[in-house]
């Protein structure tokens, strides 16, 4: 009886209610705000309506996002679990409309109330639980997957508070907290009746059973609850909609009342503290570890989470926990969730009974490990004293896989004990750490690398005695990103430019892009192109007015740098660069230099005193450039602050110039450098990461390449390296370092980049001397095209027409066939033919 009810109700909320007619979508907005957010119209403002139209595009994303969840369960597909500490999502409204293919009627059904759809799209604050790169990757990544309708959840944590905001005070980066959830989130729904439950300390007791089988029991000292919250994650004109799980730590209600009848008021109060603390903030920094214990308790907490979730979810489904790798394809997003291989192995064994080779089978067939970088002081390990004490039966576990593994190892390289010691998942080189990268790689099938160099430097430097062990595991999955949101949303001018040339397939299939080619050598298509890229910088213009104060002019170049600020990436070497144009300008005013605009947006982790300085070198820059006369006809430099998501897609479409100018074998692959080359920007920069691949892909002679390679880098090093001697010999470099040694940006304080300016002078890790002068010989060549106008829009045209290979659909496409083993597209769009 309640089936029935409950199938009629369906067929009519699908067809009335949330049907896609401008009155059904009129009258939705109405009544969410109305019955959901009880506001009555002349009350209600912009957030309101903003809200209101969430929930109405909400409300036509149910349907197929329980359908697509009861196809997967009919189908008995494999699913593709995707685990990551971050997800860097972006606003969702507009990439949800986008999706489901409503904009028109939306728009329309939104200016008969009276409302402006990009007015209610800027209303939303995106939810930041990432750094940069590697949580945004995880976000292009769920777009895809659900795009091409392959069955996925991610699982990640909901941090109650996301990325800091970023302030500039006094030139200096202030952070302030992010809090993300003051209006609500309509996206999410939460699910109470998901809840697990995951220990922390405590200790462990072994014993044989009736039948000499060997068992432990693990008494934690904490217990918290971990409850899921989904948001649906919609397919681009798939039909599909994947979720995203993301975890919250909340108290264990019965730990929780036990300790408080029992009068230990102190003990209660410190269980809920201790549970509520998990998921309560974001660690800020990226690529760099600091050890800290509520970094392990977050990691542990949503992989456990995660794991049990999975497990219920497969033994529902009716399957045996026996076959669980062949249902379940784990991707561990970098080292964070690799605790995973162990719990999984703990479930298994502790748990569910399984022997452990049986247990092994199992989980080292069901993981896969991405690894995002080559810095050393990044490779996650933990202190084995603080690792033993949160989780004791995890470590013991560790112990048996290491021994094992070790045995390995001894038997494939007998007498090489150095390798051994190597290898071992524990560090015991003085104080003891675990290694978590070598867990995983232990744990899993494949590993792999994001960039073709990046996965080389991984076989032959970072991972190499694992490769010489394993070579077959390895394997390169270039990144990619989703050309509905950093394309299609973010840059509608040139999409819609592109759309009335080539149609709009290229928006679920950007290899269609090249289709654009042939446009690149018609001056009626170039001269379109720089109208479009005229309006988009006018945009942006009016946007940096208004935030900074700053006017800047459209028709000069923009030269953008957005990122995370680090001293591999060399933000510092850019400003070297715009300081010696200064100088030039400053001795020759008649110089005939092309007006540029340095746009510059990212943070730096709060800790990290040396990227703050780079902060405070380009707000200084920026403050004597700026107010000059002599020089700002010429020269702009801009700080945009709180560089985030929504930013970004103001960013990349307005840029002429993409800065990717990162030491050679330092950035594992870089997903900006993409967004901007789709977006019609030309790329100046070393050849590191995906830089190499995009420059293959728009051809050498459409990319201004400079600098030294991954190679030459170690061998300089290795040659011994004097940045000395380079300052010396170089009178324009001294010239810029002396100005900003003396003072001259720092308003007469020789002290303040004095760090900065002796860490180059005495020893540049980063190489910025070294690559200096070919830097700005390359830069000279740039402002050289860009007096062409006609042949840089060809140049641009070509970078954006080459771009299709590094669309996420790709990369996935990838994972599908080379890691997940996934051939099989039963549900919604499918994989297309030969791809
Ligand atoms: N990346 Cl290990 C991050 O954003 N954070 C991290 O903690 C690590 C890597 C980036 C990496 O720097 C970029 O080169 C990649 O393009 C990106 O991950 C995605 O793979």
């Amino acid at each position: 009886m309640l089936k029935q009810i409950s199938k009629e109700h369906d067929s009519i909320v699908d067809d009335e209610r949330t049907s896609n007619t401008v009155a059904a979508l009129k009258q939705g907005i109405l009544d969410n705000l109305f019955y959901v957010l009880g506001k009555r119209v002349e009350v209600s403002t912009d957030m309101d309506h903003f809200m209101a139209l969430a929930y109405t595009v909400r409300d036509r994303i149910l349907a197929r996002w329980l359908t697509t969840r009861e196809d997967y369960a009919k189908n008995n597909v494999r699913t593709v679990y995707y685990l990551s500490a971050e997800f860097l999502m972006g606003p969702y409204l507009a990439s949800n409309i986008l999706n489901l293919g409503i904009d028109d009627v939306i728009r329309q059904a939104a200016g008969e109330l009276d409302l402006d759809l990009n007015h209610l799209i800027g209303q939303e604050s995106e939810p930041g639980l990432g750094n940069g790169g590697l949580g945004r990757l995880a976000a292009c990544y769920l777009d895809s997957l659900a795009t091409l309708g392959v069955p996925a959840m991610g699982y990640g944590i909901r941090y109650e508070f996301g990325m800091f905001h970023q302030a500039i005070r006094d030139g200096w980066q202030v952070e302030l907290t992010d809090y993300w959830l003051r209006y609500g989130n309509p996206w999410e729904i939460r699910r109470p009746q998901a809840c697990v439950e995951v220990g922390f300390g405590g200790h462990t007791q072994s014993w044989a059973d009736s039948f000499g089988e060997y068992k432990v029991l693990w008494t934690p000292d904490e217990v918290v609850k971990g409850v899921p919250f989904d948001t649906p994650i919609v397919g681009y004109r798939s039909g599909v909609a994947n979720t995203l799980r993301l975890w919250r730590s909340e108290a264990n209600e019965s730990f929780y009342f036990d300790r408080f009848n029992s009068g230990d008021y102190e003990g209660a109060v410190g269980a809920k503290i201790f549970a509520e603390n998990i998921s309560k903030v974001l660690y800020p920094n990226d690529e760099e570890i600091r050890g800290k214990e509520l970094r392990l308790q977050q990691q542990y907490f949503f992989t456990s989470c995660s794991l049990q979730d999975m497990i219920r979810r497969h033994e529902t489904t009716g399957h045996s926990l026996e076959n669980f790798h062949e249902q379940c394809a784990v991707q561990l997003n970098d080292t964070h969730p690799s605790i995973g291989v162990a719990e999984l192995m703990r479930l298994l064994v502790d748990i569910h009974g399984f022997g452990w080779d049986k247990a092994w089978d199992i989980t080292s067939h069901t993981f896969n490990y991405t690894n995002h970088t080559l810095l050393p002081e990044a490779l996650e390990r933990w202190s084995l004293p603080m690792f033993q004490s949160l989780l004791p039966r995890h470590l013991e576990i560790i112990y048996e896989i290491n021994s094992r593994f070790l045995s390995l190892v001894r038997t494939k390289f007998p007498n090489d004990e150095a390798r051994v010691a190597r290898m071992s998942i524990i560090d015991e080189h003085g104080e003891r750490y675990v290694r978590m990268a070598y867990l995983a790689c232990v744990g899993s099938g494949h590993i792999n690398g994001v960039a073709k160099l990046h996965t080389e430097l991984l076989k032959s430097d970072v991972l190499r005695d694992f490769y010489e062990l394993w070579p077959e595991k390895f394997i390169n999955v270039t990144n990619g990103v989703t050309p509905r949101r950093w394309l299609a949303v973010a840059n509608p001018e040139q999409s819609e430019l592109m759309t009335s040339k080539i149609g709009h397939d290229w928006i679920g299939d950007l290899d269609q892009l090249s289709k654009l080619e042939r446009y690149a050598e018609d001056s009626a298509f170039r001269s379109e192109w720089q109208g479009v890229q005229r309006a988009v910088k006018v945009r942006l213009a009016q946007y940096i007015a208004a935030k900074t104060g700053i006017s800047v002019d459209p028709s000069s170049m923009f030269d953008a740098q957005v990122k995370r600020i680090h001293e591999y990436k060399r933000q510092h070497l850019n400003v070297l660069y715009i300081l010696t144009q200064y100088y030039r300008q400053k001795k020759d005013p008649t110089l005939e230099i092309s007006p540029r605009t340095f746009l510059f947006g990212g943070k730096a982790a709060p800790g990290y005193f040396m990227a703050k300085l780079i902060i405070k070198l380009i707000t200084s820059v920026a403050e004597v450039i700026n107010s000059d006369p002599e020089v700002n006809q010429h020269l702009k430099v801009v700080f945009l602050p709180d560089y985030n998501v929504t930013f970004g897609q103001l960013v990349y479409p307005a840029a002429d110039l993409s800065e990717q100018i990162s030491t050679a074998g330092k950035e594992a692959s870089g997903t900006g450098n993409m967004k901007f080359a789709m977006n019609g920007a030309l790329t100046i920069g070393t050849l590191d990461g995906a830089n190499i691949e995009i420059r293959d892909a728009v051809g050498h002679e459409n990319f201004f390449l400079f600098g030294l390679t991954a190679a030459e880098v170690v061998a300089r090093k290795a040659a011994g390296y004097h940045p000395h001697q380079i300052y010396e010999s170089n009178g324009a470099l001294r010239e810029v370092i002396d100005g900003i040694a003396s003072g001259r940006f720092s308003r007469g304080d020789g002290s303040l980049f004095r760090p900065l300016v002796d860490g180059l002078l005495n020893s540049d890790p980063y190489l910025l001397f070294a690559d200096y002068q070919t830097y700005v010989d390359c830069q000279d060549r740039v402002c050289k095209t860009y007096r062409d106008q006609e042949a840089w829009s060809k140049m641009s045209i070509y970078n954006a027409a080459r771009m299709g290979q590094f669309s996420s659909d790709r990369s996935i496409r990838d994972y599908c066939k080379d890691i997940w083993n996934i051939t099989r597209f039963e549900i919604g769009a499918g994989l297309p033919a030969s791809k």
